[in-house]
């Protein structure tokens, strides 16, 4: 049998897999709106307003449908991946493995004016038969199950996975509402999206200042049914474009991408060309054009059409989807500035503008590259940064210290061959909604991008990055988080990449050394939280001294190189971007105008574990 992670992402793909089947009947024009109740007793219950599943007699198998359903694997395309064909086609088996991980599922159907009640308990066992238990005037079914905790390395339902999930759902499917209740902390939202993927980029963009209103084509007739929304926004240096196949994330793009970027390129050059803005005989760039886009593309393609790169559904491999939204987004495009023309030019200007800004960028560099003339800024990173000796640049580590002195142990503690350290003085400045200029004013970023050497922006080509990981090292205190979030808002703004290909780290200095007062320098040990504390107290026995480390100045260069900085014993946490319009909601809140909502949140969330942190989720070293 099929078993997924039995980690929280595993648990939570129980959750999706019943949710999936009242969206079925949503999406099937019964019922629009989806319950989903997390239990104090640690069970959780999905109600639909669909039909109700079967419970009449399946004469071959000698049971109820329903019984049939929730207990055989595969059991049969008629209850599954026929009957459902709008959602990623993972979920027929749904029910079934929710039974099967869990220690008991009670499932209540509302159909033909009765109330109908079976129950499974320890794996799938039948243990209440399918009976009548009332009557009723609704239609729906609702699933309630508590997960195995034998099976699962956690069994806590969480909240904020559960949010997101809902609401990239709603996003997704418009007008179908979702409501999210938690009976342990007596929270409940609601969400509900009348227009769909055009409040999602809204969602994403809140912050920023955009160029134009937000442009939103869907196609639901064809065969391949279409849905984009997208933006411009001044002040972004990048793109963000999301894309979803058959309502599941495609995170490594595919064919529905690589169509809307050339139904794109071909609608802005094409509408230049025709009106005659371009001076000579020029065309932009795609990446032109896309700078400061943020876009979504979701698709709907029969399942014998959806083909994936592989297992895991990340990338859409269709020829048809490309085909399909590049002349969708042309064609409607197109159309849309011809009827906007004065959004049409300030788009294409800004276009050029950026077009403009890369060709200098790169001018630039290929004439550093020729002259090897030192400028100002190498002579800053010369004086401050002290280089990797090695050239093996995917094994190298860039340290990025909070000042001077740490940086000077940094220095000497450091494994010279791989590992670089670049003190910052100050604090950085705070990049968020800055413009490209200002921030390249700053020393402390010019020195950070001319250290990793991959440029910014549009321009940021990750081959070219001199460092496999970027390691940032601060005190764990409340100015140690404060750089941390203002140098995470400089790399998301700049250096994207960097972050989604799981290279920036944040270093995690102990809190505690715990020694034998009467041989301090040979039994010790460190302690990174309250609880190894504890556990160090016991380990050194009666007679224990604790140092406590207030900032990484504290630590002589071996202690720093021993605990924090060695590959073999040190702890990091990867900076992982989970769920994007997270991310945006806490940049909002993080660096927003409010400082005080800044000091807020630090105070309530910094507790140097970083778990909840804007990023919304780190990951220790090793583990993806
Ligand atoms: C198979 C056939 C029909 C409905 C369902 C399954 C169904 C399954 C689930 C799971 C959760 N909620 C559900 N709602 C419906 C159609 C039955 C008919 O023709 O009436």
């Amino acid at each position: 049998m099929y078993i997924g992670a039995t980690n929280s992402s595993g648990l939570h793909h129980l959750v999706w897999e019943i949710v999936d089947n009242g969206v079925d009947e949503a999406v099937n024009g019964y019922g629009s709106k989806i319950t989903v109740t997390i239990h104090k007793d640690g069970s959780l219950s999905v109600e639909d307003e669909g039909r109700g599943i079967p419970v009449d007699w399946h004469k071959e198998s000698n049971m109820p449908a329903i019984q049939l359903i929730f207990s055989t694997l595969h059991s049969g395309g008629k209850f599954n991946s026929k009957a459902y064909s709008t959602s990623a086609g993972l979920h027929g088996v749904g029910a079934t493995v929710t039974n099967a991980l869990s220690e008991w599922i009670d499932i209540t159907v509302f159909r033909d004016g009765k109330v109908y009640h079976i129950r499974f308990e320890n794996g799938g066992n039948l243990k209440v038969p399918l009976e009548v238990v009332g009557k009723t005037n609704k239609h729906g079914t609702l699933i309630r199950f508590k997960p195995d905790k034998a099976v699962f390395s956690t069994v806590d339902f969480k909240w904020e996975t559960i949010y997101n999930h809902l609401q990239e759902e709603a996003f997704l499917l418009k007008k179908i509402r979702f409501i999210l209740k938690d009976e342990r902390s007596n929270q409940v939202h609601e969400f509900y999206y009348e227009k769909g993927l055009s409040e999602y980029v809204a969602a994403l963009t809140q912050n920023k200042e955009a160029i134009g209103e937000i442009l939103s084509f869907d196609d639901p007739s064809s065969e391949i049914k279409i849905d984009v929304a997208m933006v411009w926004c001044s002040k972004v240096y990048d793109e963000s474009i999301l894309s979803y196949a058959n309502s599941v994330r495609t995170s490594d793009g595919g064919t529905h991408e690589s169509g809307l970027r050339a139904g794109l390129n071909r609608a802005v050059n094409d509408w230049a060309i025709q009106n005659k803005v371009f001076k000579e005989n020029q065309k932009l760039e795609g990446a032109d054009i896309r700078e400061g886009l943020t876009a979504i593309v979701a698709v709907k393609i029969p399942e014998d059409k959806a083909l994936y790169e592989s297992q895991t559904k990340a990338k859409l491999d269709s020829p048809e989807a490309y085909t399909a939204v590049n002349n969708f987004v042309y064609d409607q495009l197109i159309h849309y500035l011809a009827e906007h023309k004065e959004f049409a030019l300030d788009l294409i200007h800004k276009c050029e503008a950026s077009r403009d800004v890369r060709a200098a960028a790169r001018k630039a560099k290929e004439q550093a590259r020729g002259q090897k003339k030192a400028t100002k800024i190498d002579a800053v990173i010369s004086d401050k940064l002290a280089a990797a000796q090695s050239k093996d640049y995917k094994n190298n580590e860039l340290f990025i210290v909070e000042g001077d002195s740490a940086g000077g142990s940094a220095k000497s503690g450091r494994d010279r061959m791989h590992q670089a350290i670049l003190p910052l003085r100050g604090k950085p400045l705070n990049t968020f909604g800055v413009t490209m200029e200002r921030m390249l004013q700053n020393v402390e970023f010019s020195t950070i991008i001319q250290t990793i050497g991959a440029g910014i922006g549009q321009n940021f080509d990750i081959t070219e990055a001199k460092y496999g990981k970027i390691i940032i090292m601060t005190d764990a205190d409340t100015d140690g988080a404060h750089i941390q979030i203002l140098l995470l808002t400089f790399f998301y703004n700049y250096m994207k990449p960097l972050i989604t290909n799981g290279m920036v780290y944040i270093a995690c200095p102990p809190l505690y050394r715990i020694y034998k007062k009467s041989d301090p320098s040979h039994k010790f040990v460190y302690a990174w939280d309250e609880e190894s504390l504890e556990e160090g107290k016991k380990k050194i026995g009666p007679g224990y001294g604790i140092n406590r480390y207030k900032g990484l100045g504290e630590m002589n260069a071996d202690q720093l190189a021993n605990t924090t900085m060695d590959k073999k014993t040190r702890k990091l946490l990867r900076v992982h971007i989970n769920d994007p319009l997270t991310v945006e909601n806490k940049i909002n809140v993080l660096m927003g105008n409010d400082a005080s909502q800044r000091r807020d949140w630090i105070a309530d969330n910094v507790s140097f574990t970083l778990e909840d942190s804007f990023i919304d989720e780190v990951k220790k070293e090793g583990k993806r």
